[in-house]
């Protein structure tokens, strides 16, 4: 969670399209433009270096970059997002990530893997099979992370649930956030384990960065809960892209 440099993508027009497991209604562009801003500008406060790349309009979800590539500050992983809608966004952000990092490896095979179901903590990378990442795309994966020299654990998500880390975020190296349903699968032993209060189960995909950690801001039982816990809340709003099933994560690849 000790970060320097992020990317992120501004949102385009088409973010209205995005896809989304249950409708509850479109975001408007107008709102996921401001809750963008704010992510950004919640990030330089944070101490990051931020690269903001060109709208897509032909890809709605394109402003979930965490999805599409994995990195790290030895490398990036160009993964095979499981969605087909979302697949060529892996070929829009390459050109970036081999001009940013000199080791860019292919996710080999023809498995799916996003970067949403992956959870690097200092001890391994957790890699959730779900149903945008398969069997193959996890082994594929874990391939690649070995030649990074990264240890990696191979584990489930909760049935019904987009990505692992649409159900969980690192606060610090012994302490997972976990929603209750993600934690009872037993993936966390190793972690001191801080529960979301039920009914906010969304606020699980918080964002540990330096020394604050995001939070989105319809969530106060979960905000209470961190500040309690002594960490430095950054509330942001996440209302409109939480309609197309994303929370803080996806918006930005970290390292
Ligand atoms: C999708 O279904 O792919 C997008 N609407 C949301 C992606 C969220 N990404 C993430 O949590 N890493």
């Amino acid at each position: 969670y000790s970060f320097n440099n992020i990317i992120v993508r501004a949102p385009s027009q088409s973010v209205v399209n995005g896809l989304r497991a249950a409708d509850r209604g479109s975001p408007t562009f107008e709102g996921v433009k401001a809750e963008h801003d704010g992510y950004v500008a919640a990030m330089k406060d944070a101490g990051v270096k931020v690269t903001v790349l060109p709208a897509l309009e032909a890809f709605p979800d394109s402003i979930f970059v965490e999805d599409p590539a994995l990195v790290f500050t030895e490398g990036a992983i160009l993964l095979r997002p499981g969605a087909a809608t979302r697949m060529k966004e892996t070929a829009e952000i390459e050109p970036t990530l081999r001009q940013m990092f000199e080791a860019v490896l292919d996710l080999p095979g023809t498995g799916y893997a996003d970067g949403g179901d992956v959870l690097t903590t200092s001890e391994s990378v957790m890699i959730g099979l779900s149903a945008r990442t398969d069997r193959a795309g996890a082994e594929a994966l874990r391939g690649c992370l070995d030649k990074l020299g990264r240890k990696t654990e191979i584990v489930a998500t909760p049935e019904g649930v987009l990505h692992f880390k649409t159900d969980c975020s690192l606060l610090d190296d012994e302490t997972m956030l976990s929603t209750g349903r993600l934690a009872r699968s037993g993936a966390f032993k190793k972690f001191k384990q801080m529960i979301i209060p039920e009914g906010e189960e969304p606020a699980a995909n918080a964002l540990r960065v330096n020394d604050v950690v995001m939070v989105g801001s319809d969530f106060p039982r979960t905000i209470e809960m961190l500040d309690k816990a002594g960490y430095k809340v950054v509330p942001l709003k996440t209302t409109e892209i939480g309609k197309i099933d994303a929370g803080l994560s996806c918006m930005s690849l970290r390292w």
